[in-house]
């Protein structure tokens, strides 16, 4: 009798662990599933640390940053402003380059958050440099990015008369009414300065100069000309540190700062929402007010990378060469609207793998296996007809292309992401040493001796 109990026991027992193993197994799957794209991964090869300091590629890119000329550079802040009677804040308004033979056409982009309950309809009221109204248009909702109670959005408002005649641009439900109005300036799309710009969204709080540095340097090496950076006014402000180096960049004429104001929306919807646990869909919205603002004001790249400080694009074979393998690959898919990219998480929480480099970035070479989670994205001109984060709408004729893992990834350095389990990230995760940006540390130690100390590792 106590035997059958004993081995009752036990067989209860085995069942139990199975049970948990499989349950164990199936989360871990599903993590890999929803993480992983795994008929993409391939193998590929561990490159060694080197440096052909003999390429001409090298002598192109190497062309130092230059002074930009800021005697006149047009104060263009995010600021909202609220038209009368609706639940619509406008943020700023750029001129769009027209693509059609109309001359006659002329484009003004609005970008705004307006109340997901609401469908407003209004005008348009554009104006000459001494305040008449010129024309008056109804505005058309192009782009919608639906998620939180106020949503981020652009407007389209398009007018017969010529760019050159209009100067700014106000909003009222009837531009023939007589109501109170605050005025936009209408910005003009930049006028490239190479072919890659980057949009980054919105930024707070304290971001390690050091790595914003060798971001910053990195994509200068890339061919990135012009990268749009939005720090947040409303929220405790940017830290004084990481302002110092976005400014010693925005001088030496890479970066746009572009000081970004919160429409203030209400308790319910306080500041407290760009805070840690407490982030909500309407940080998110919140969050691509700029990267609309910033595909306007870059339209006229041949591309846009939105991407963040922590995210590199690198073709494992040639870091570097960033243009020569987008051309390639618009070369091999002429209708490309966009390219996206698997991405390789360089897990922080595993340690410092490489820890005798003097560079924060190359400290860190192990990696995930690539995985298509949340994937950046490079976009040619005019042929996407919406943006979200990681999944936009393609123009007609056009379509996204998945870039294959051999060809390029984006690099990600990051703690372990907070949908991942600290199981999941810390021991079931692969991991793969990959020192494929070894071979530009030489190159990048080099460069980084030219930044100032104080703005690269400020007392704190
Ligand atoms: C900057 O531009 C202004 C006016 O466009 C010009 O007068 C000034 O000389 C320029 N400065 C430099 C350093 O190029
Ligand atoms: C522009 O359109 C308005 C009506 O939409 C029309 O009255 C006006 O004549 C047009 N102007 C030109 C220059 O075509
Ligand atoms: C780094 O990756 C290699 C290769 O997979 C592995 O042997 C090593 O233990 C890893 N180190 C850490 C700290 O993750
Ligand atoms: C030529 C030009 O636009 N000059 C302006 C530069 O900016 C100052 C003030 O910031 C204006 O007063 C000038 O008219």
């Amino acid at each position: 009798m106590r035997l059958r109990r004993t081995i009752l026991g036990v067989i209860c027992i085995i069942i139990f662990i199975v049970i948990v193993r499989i349950f164990n197994f199936a989360y871990t799957f599903i993590q890999l599933l929803n993480h992983v794209d795994i008929h993409k991964i391939k193998a590929r090869p561990v490159l060694e640390r080197s440096f052909d300091t003999h390429t001409d590629d090298k002598k192109t890119v190497l062309q130092e940053l230059t002074k930009e000329n800021h005697s006149n550079i047009t104060y263009i802040e995010l600021k909202p402003i609220r038209i009368e009677r609706l639940r619509v804040f406008v943020y700023s308004a750029v001129f769009q380059t027209s693509k059609s033979t109309e001359d006659s056409v002329s484009e003004v982009r609005i970008h705004a958050i307006k109340h997901q309950h609401d469908d407003p309809v209004f005008q348009c009221c554009l104006r000459s440099g001494n305040g008449n109204l010129i024309a008056s248009t109804t505005a058309q909702l192009i782009r919608l990015f639906q998620q939180g109670q106020f949503q981020s959005l652009v407007y389209s408002c398009r007018s017969n008369i010529t760019n050159q005649n209009i100067e700014s641009v106000s909003f009222k439900i009837n531009c023939a009414a007589s109501d109170n109005e605050q005025r936009l300036q209408v910005l003009p799309s930049e006028i490239p300065k190479g072919d890659l710009a980057v949009c980054v969204h919105a930024v707070y709080g304290y971001v390690d100069p050091e790595l914003i540095a060798e971001w910053m340097e990195i994509m200068w090496l890339q061919g990135v000309r012009r990268i749009f950076v939005y720090p947040l006014k409303t929220i405790d402000h940017v830290d004084e540190r990481t302002m110092k180096v976005f400014k010693f960049y925005e001088e030496r004429g890479l970066v746009r700062l572009i000081p970004y104001e919160l429409a203030v929306l209400g308790k319910d919807l306080g500041f407290r929402r760009f805070k840690g646990n407490h982030r909500t869909y309407q940080m998110f919205s919140d969050e691509f007010v700029p990267i609309y603002d910033c595909q306007s004001r870059a339209s006229n790249y041949k591309y846009t990378i939105v991407m963040d400080f922590d995210e590199i694009i690198v073709n494992p074979e040639q870091p570097l060469q960033l243009l020569p393998t987008l051309n390639d690959l618009l070369r091999q898919n002429p209708f490309a609207a966009y390219f996206t990219f698997h991405v390789e998480n360089f897990v922080k929480n595993w340690g410092e793998t490489n820890p005798g480099s003097d560079l924060v970035l190359m400290k860190y070479i192990n990696r995930s296996r690539p995985m298509y989670d949340r994937p950046k994205a490079v976009y040619i001109r005019g042929r996407t007809a919406d943006f979200t984060m990681h999944n936009s709408l393609p123009a007609k004729g056009f379509k996204r292309i998945r870039v294959p893992v051999s060809t390029a990834t984006i690099h990600h350095y990051t703690p372990c992401r907070y949908r991942w389990s600290r199981e999941f990230c810390l021991v079931q995760l692969s991991r793969f040493e990959d020192k494929s940006l070894l071979q530009i540390e030489s190159l990048l130690t080099e460069r980084m001796k030219h930044i100032p100390e104080d703005i690269r590792n400020p007392d704190v």
